[in-house]
């Protein structure tokens, strides 16, 4: 059985998305959670890889880190978490690499917190352009290539896989956002392995300082 090493569940957006994506292809593998921001999560993650990161994936002999390789890697197997037509897949190739090399406002302004529910924030404009910047690329890739399915590019993809961080980050904060946004966040909101992943995330006991920002409503 493949085995997915993540962090805590609330708070680690690369830990989800290749999570998500291996529910969404229906792949069977276990899941070892190491803390972060713990004393011992470096020596624990370097015993699988010293690039000393979550998420990493073991698969029989192969052992890879980065949550984009890992996404590329479980479409290998299941090359329908691609779009089919090549110019859509290279687009969604295009808004996941965007995302993953990236949104430092969004990401470092905005952590991911499963908990967390319409807090207040003031955020920098920088940040607020990283927001508008999302939204620019939801709403393209669901009017070009989304039109017939709930998903980004019809049925679900990497991409979407990608972008689910930022609608847990997105629902944590108070933000001022589109009706499309809107609806697109209750797409990916209402997906069962989402809320699998919320449910546990809520569940862990340990408050990590560095990831929680904004206030309480
Ligand atoms: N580029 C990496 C980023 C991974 C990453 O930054 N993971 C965080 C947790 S979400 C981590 O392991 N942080 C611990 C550390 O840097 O010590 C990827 O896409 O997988």
């Amino acid at each position: 059985m493949p085995t997915l090493i993540i962090g805590n569940q609330n708070y680690s957006s690369w830990s989800l998305r290749p999570w998500i994506l291996l529910k969404h292809a229906g792949i069977a593998f276990d899941t070892r959670r190491i803390g972060l921001f713990t004393d011992t999560f470096k020596a624990e993650i370097t015993q699988y890889s010293e690039a000393g990161k979550v998420p990493v994936y073991q698969d029989g002999g192969l052992t890879l880190w980065e949550s984009l390789a890992i996404c590329e890697y479980v479409a290998e197997l299941r090359p329908e978490l691609w779009p089919d037509e090549p110019q859509a897949r290279a687009i969604a190739r295009a808004v996941c690499s965007e995302m993953h090399a990236g949104f430092n406002a969004l990401r470092n302004e905005l952590p991911m917190n499963c908990r967390a529910r319409n807090r207040r924030i003031s955020i920098t404009d920088q940040c607020r352009a990283d927001i508008d910047r999302v939204e620019s690329i939801w709403r393209q890739c669901r009017e070009q290539y989304g039109s017939e399915g709930p998903w980004l590019f019809d049925r679900y993809s990497v991409a979407d896989a990608f972008f689910a961080p930022v609608v847990l980050r997105f629902q944590a904060y108070e933000l001022t956002l589109t009706e499309e946004t809107h609806a697109y966040c209750q797409t990916v909101l209402a997906d069962p392995h989402l809320q699998q992943w919320i449910s546990a995330g809520r569940a862990e006991s340990e408050v990590l300082a560095e990831d929680e920002a904004g206030e309480d409503p």
